[in-house]
């Protein structure tokens, strides 16, 4: 059975665990602890480790859904959780104090994840806040990163439709990578 191995990655609150709560098929693993941090993010619970979930994609292929805990305190998980993936979805909640600053951070931070596979991006709670629009993500994303290819969807994790296309996107993107060889920046190889 082919096997996928996905991150979810994006600052405290963009809802990385909502998302593979929605997706997974299977209990959710979860390392949820009181959020100590509610002037920063108003929710009850932080993920401090990680999350794990899994999905069928048609009915061959495994996708093993992990989450980081976003907060940068707890970041030797990003080291441990960033070698296995092969791909990244990036949440970033619409109503963060600087989402182009937080895309670009996670980006950075995770970019072997477009080099080994691919990544989409997830513009989340933006029923909450108008955050940047689709054209200023794109403009920044080709000022920091030019020559990506990354799709960006505004998305609300607790809708698994809305989720599962994402993912979708994320594994044929990934699938057609491998089957085409295709370079990782444009006009490069
Ligand atoms: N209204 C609204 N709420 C959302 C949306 N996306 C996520 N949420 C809520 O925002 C919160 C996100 O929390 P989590 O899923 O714990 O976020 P996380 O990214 O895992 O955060 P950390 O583990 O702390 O890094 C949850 O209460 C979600 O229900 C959205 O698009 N709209
Ligand atoms: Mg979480």
């Amino acid at each position: 059975m082919a096997e996928h191995v996905i991150l979810f990655t994006g600052p405290m609150g963009a809802g990385k665990t909502t998302a593979i709560q929605s997706l997974s098929e299977i209990d959710v693993v979860r390392t949820e602890a009181n959020n100590s941090e509610r002037h920063i993010v108003d929710k009850a619970t932080t993920t401090v480790a990680l999350d794990y979930g899994e999905i069928l994609v048609g009915s061959e292929e495994k996708v093993r859904l992990y989450g980081i805990p976003g907060q940068k305190r707890f970041n030797f998980m990003w080291t441990i959780l960033k070698k296995r993936a092969k791909g990244m979805i990036l949440l970033v909640n619409a109503d963060a104090p600087d989402p182009l600053a937080e895309l670009t951070f996670f980006l950075d931070e995770f970019r072997v994840l477009y080099d080994r596979g691919g990544v989409v991006i997830g513009v989340t709670r933006a029923d909450v806040m108008a955050g940047p629009t689709l054209a200023e993500i794109y403009e920044a994303l080709e000022r920091t990163n030019p020559g990506l290819v990354i799709p960006v969807f505004t998305v609300d994790p607790r809708e698994r439709d809305q989720m599962q296309n994402l993912l979708l996107t994320l594994v044929v993107n990934i699938e057609m990578r491998a089957a085409f060889g295709m370079p990782s920046v444009a006009g490069s190889r």
